[in-house]
């Protein structure tokens, strides 16, 4: 006999709606549109491998990095299938440098869709898995036509974020404020079932997460740290095991289930241009938004993501995300520099 009950998303997302007594039902709908366009990108990442898709459009976007024709491929799609549900009054995404408005011929609503439609894409020709990352507010200003002040919001007005992994399995993860849910997307009926229920990060890990790389380049705070966390103390379960993938989204997903801690710092290659790689509206705060609903932190170091204020759409920030004892020991060492 099974035991636990077969439950899809979009029961869940109406049942989550259900305990706003003032909801409409736009909400549902529009997370609703947003797994249709989840599934589409999950098959067509699936048979990347098989169709002329894989490869580079030999385009740059405006971050200066080569466009892969997935990434293409996953913005247009979650754009078509958003721009015409009458829930969102506008949208921003990684790929397009200015705010996309909704098309005059379609009805506006009272949300916003932030994206970035397909994390970690450089990975892709690896077949290593990938990510979509959303974050969702509601509209801000009151005029005619929304406008960038509705994207340049603070992550704790966020009203749900998620993520869409593509790995072995297609899961979306997802937050409306009343924790974590993770669905694993069933391909022989089309289904994203509900398979881990209010997940909860552990308060400590023994993974750490970063690009090592980069090791010269960090402040003395996050080189100290990296090194503490080297060191043979078997009390305190150091030394950590590095594990780095290079897709956020996947180091993300894994330290949520496993424990640990993920880290971009500054780059300090050019003292005078510290340069964050991150960016705050559509990577670090909807994971930010993930992260203390499953009992983890978000920091730069020295701020909780979720209260810097953007003033930029691209806006980038230093990222340390994880379980909540490593985040605060890393803010230690960093307060320390
Ligand atoms: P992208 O949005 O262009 O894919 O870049 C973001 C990615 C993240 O997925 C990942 O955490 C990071 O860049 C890896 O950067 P690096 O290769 O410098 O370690
Ligand atoms: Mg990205």
């Amino acid at each position: 006999m099974q035991k636990s009950k077969v439950v899809t998303i979009q029961r869940h997302i109406v049942e989550q709606e259900r305990l706003h007594p003032n909801a409409t039902g736009d909400f549902t709908c529009l997370l609703w549109d947003l797994t249709i366009a989840a599934k589409t990108i999950s098959r067509e990442v699936n048979k990347a491998g098989l169709a002329d898709i894989l490869g580079i459009t030999g385009e740059n976007n405006i971050h200066g990095d080569v466009v892969k024709k997935l990434d293409v491929y996953a913005n247009e799609k979650i754009y078509k299938s958003m721009n015409h549900g009458g829930h969102l009054c506008i949208m921003a995404s990684e790929e397009n440098e200015d705010i996309i408005p909704i098309p005059d011929e379609f009805p506006k609503g009272k949300y916003v869709l932030l994206f970035d439609p397909l994390d970690g894409s450089s990975n892709i020709d690896a077949n290593v898995c990938v990510g979509t990352i959303f974050s969702i507010y509601r509209r801000k200003t009151t005029g005619k036509e929304s406008t960038i002040e509705d994207c340049l919001r603070k992550g704790t007005d966020q009203v749900a974020a998620g993520y869409i992994i593509y790995g072995s399995s297609t899961m979306m993860v997802y937050t409306t404020g009343q924790g974590v849910h993770g669905f694993t997307l069933d391909p022989s009926i089309g289904e994203f079932l509900l398979s881990h229920e209010n997940i909860r990060i552990p308060s400590k890990g023994k993974i750490y997460s970063i690009n090592e790389g980069n090791a010269n380049t960090w402040d003395e705070g996050t080189k100290k740290y990296i090194a503490y966390l080297k060191e043979n103390d078997p009390s305190t379960e150091r030394p950590y095991s590095l594990r780095y993938i290079g897709s956020l989204v996947s180091d993300f997903h894994r330290n949520l289930l496993y424990g640990g801690i993920f880290l971009y710092p500054v780059d300090y290659k050019d003292p005078k241009k510290p340069k964050a790689k991150l960016r705050l509206l559509y990577e670090a705060a909807p994971l930010a938004f993930i992260v203390e609903q499953a009992g983890g932190k978000a920091s730069t170091g020295k701020e909780r993501i979720l209260n810097i204020q953007a003033t930029e759409l691209h806006q980038k920030v230093p990222l340390v995300i994880g379980s909540k004892e490593d985040v605060l020991t890393y803010e230690k060492f960093f307060s320390q520099k």
